[in-house]
């Protein structure tokens, strides 16, 4: 079977600057969300502190010190064959507080030379504007994302970005994996997408939804600006892409997994159609939630849709309608395990078949491409005496799910810009803060307390992905 991929196609990896550079204090960098969250592990959750607390353990303080690497690790991806990185430019480097009203010079020189040394070796570089690293400031002064005077800030970072590198960078996209905070229930979802820090008595859904909105709103003002500036710019929205099965043929779980991807997704309706799906609003009227929605946010929403469709990728959800509950009840209380799956050592269930499922389903919703920006698998690894790490379970997630995407497009016609998976260098976790669940080719010496050498050395999947690239995704 011929792969029919793009001649053109991008393969490559992704990160997000909060979970490898370090250096969080460095020429001028503000605190941002991610500098307040301590190690959790498999079902225990990150703790969220009050600032910065002497004696508390910041995994991403140091992450894998990637700031003053990244030559030596960009050499090893050109070795791998990469020709694109997608990794995000730290809000806090360029406005450190997020209120100013000039940007940090030295950031800014920082991304010039990140990028221009990717660009020097032959990788594009393709940039998120907000991965979970917010300003921390924009928290404890505005209360984040639910204030609209963040629409403002967010706009002005956006518009520095697009200004100062939009002739080194095509490819951007705008809030990383936004629908997660469809969870508010846990605190970890509203505080790394939106800077959310939930008081007692709190609605937390109606503030999720108005925070929500308030990026949609200010992303959909960054496109439209993006575009201004360099027509050129391909500019997507960035979607948490875990489809929802029903349990069974039962039509009532056939309706709840239809009600839990429609709030899941519906982010990705107002940033492709530029407006709120009819399901939602009456969803609002129902729960008695009416967020501040204006003419002009209208307006704006409708201008600024997106090129295509970022998504990342590591597994599939079902539920099973429990008769005691609603349709209109969060479907996360209603999840089930799949029998049919086995999942990682964090609970992930492993579902190759359901990323074609999911390529297809955006697709036939969005007709948009789509861009494949994260997907891996997240394991322990042990380094042998001879200094070699055999990650076969790795090698198979990642050829399963490549083999899905060769389908989605060869006998499906989804439209793909390219396949970047998570972490191709091992880095801090974000959802619980540990370096030991790895996604790597490329090994880092460094442990969940923070101790080891930081040396990088080659996995067994650092060769096959080679081979994988250099074949176009022939020879898996
Ligand atoms: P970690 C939850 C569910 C799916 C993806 O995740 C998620 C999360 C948040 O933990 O995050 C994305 O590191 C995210 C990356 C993250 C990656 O998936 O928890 O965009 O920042 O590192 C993997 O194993």
């Amino acid at each position: 079977m011929t792969t029919e991929l793009r001649k053109d196609f991008l393969w490559g990896g992704a990160v997000a600057a909060h979970q490898l550079e370090g250096a969080w204090q460095e020429d001028g960098k503000g605190v941002s969300v991610a500098d307040v969250m301590t190690v959790g592990g498999p079902g225990k959750a990150r703790t969220i502190t009050d600032g910065v607390v002497p004696g508390e353990y910041y995994p991403n303080h140091d992450g894998i010190d990637f700031y003053h690497r990244y030559k030596e690790d960009i050499a090893l991806f050109k070795e791998m064959g990469f020709n694109s990185f997608r990794t995000s430019i730290a809000w806090t480097r360029i406005y450190p507080n997020g209120d100013e009203t000039q940007p940090n010079e030295a950031g800014l020189k920082f991304y010039d030379d990140l990028f221009d040394e990717l660009l020097k070796n032959g990788i594009e570089p393709v940039v998120t504007l907000s991965h979970f690293e917010l300003p921390y400031h924009l928290v404890t002064e505005y209360g984040g994302f639910k204030n609209r005077k963040l629409i403002e800030f967010f706009v002005r970072f956006a518009t520095t970005c697009f200004e100062r590198y939009k002739n080194k960078v095509k490819y951007w996209m705008t809030f990383n994996e936004i629908n997660n905070q469809t969870n508010f229930v846990d605190d970890f979802a509203p505080f790394t997408n939106s800077g959310l820090r939930y008081q007692p008595g709190d609605d937390r859904e109606a503030i999720m939804y108005q925070a929500a909105h308030n990026e949609l709103v200010a992303s959909a003002e960054a496109v439209q600006i993006g575009h201004a500036i360099n027509p050129a710019l391909q500019i997507g929205c960035m979607i948490a892409m875990g489809p929802i099965y029903p349990y069974s043929m039962n039509p009532e779980d056939v309706l709840l997994a239809q009600k839990a991807m429609e709030h899941n997704y519906y982010f990705a309706d107002v940033h492709v159609h530029g407006d709120y799906p009819p399901t939602l609003l009456k969803y609002w009227d129902r729960k008695g939630i009416t967020p501040e929605i204006t003419v002009e946010d209208r307006q704006i929403l409708k201008n600024g849709t997106v090129d295509y469709v970022g998504l990342s990728y590591y597994m599939s959800h079902a539920v099973k309608k429990d008769p005691a509950r609603s349709f209109d009840d969060s479907d996360l209380k209603q999840l089930v395990k799949n029998n049919y799956l086995k999942a990682s050592d964090w609970g992930w269930q492993i579902d190759p078949r359901g990323l074609r499922y999911a390529l297809n389903w955006l697709t036939d919703r969005y007709r948009k491409p789509l861009f494949i920006v994260e997907n891996g698998f997240g394991a322990y690894d042990k380094v042998e005496a001879n200094g070699q790490i055999h990650d076969s379970y790795r090698i198979n997630y990642l050829r399963a799910h490549i083999e899905q995407m060769k389908l989605a497009v060869a006998e499906d016609g989804v439209d793909l810009i390219g396949y970047l998976p998570w972490g191709p260098i091992d880095l801090v976790s974000a959802g619980t803060g540990e370096m030991d669940k790895r996604y790597g080719f490329i090994y880092v010496d460094k442990d969940n307390k923070g101790e080891g050498t930081l040396a990088r050395s080659r996995k067994d999947s650092f060769f096959w992905y080679k081979q994988v690239i250099a074949s176009n995704g022939e020879n898996l």
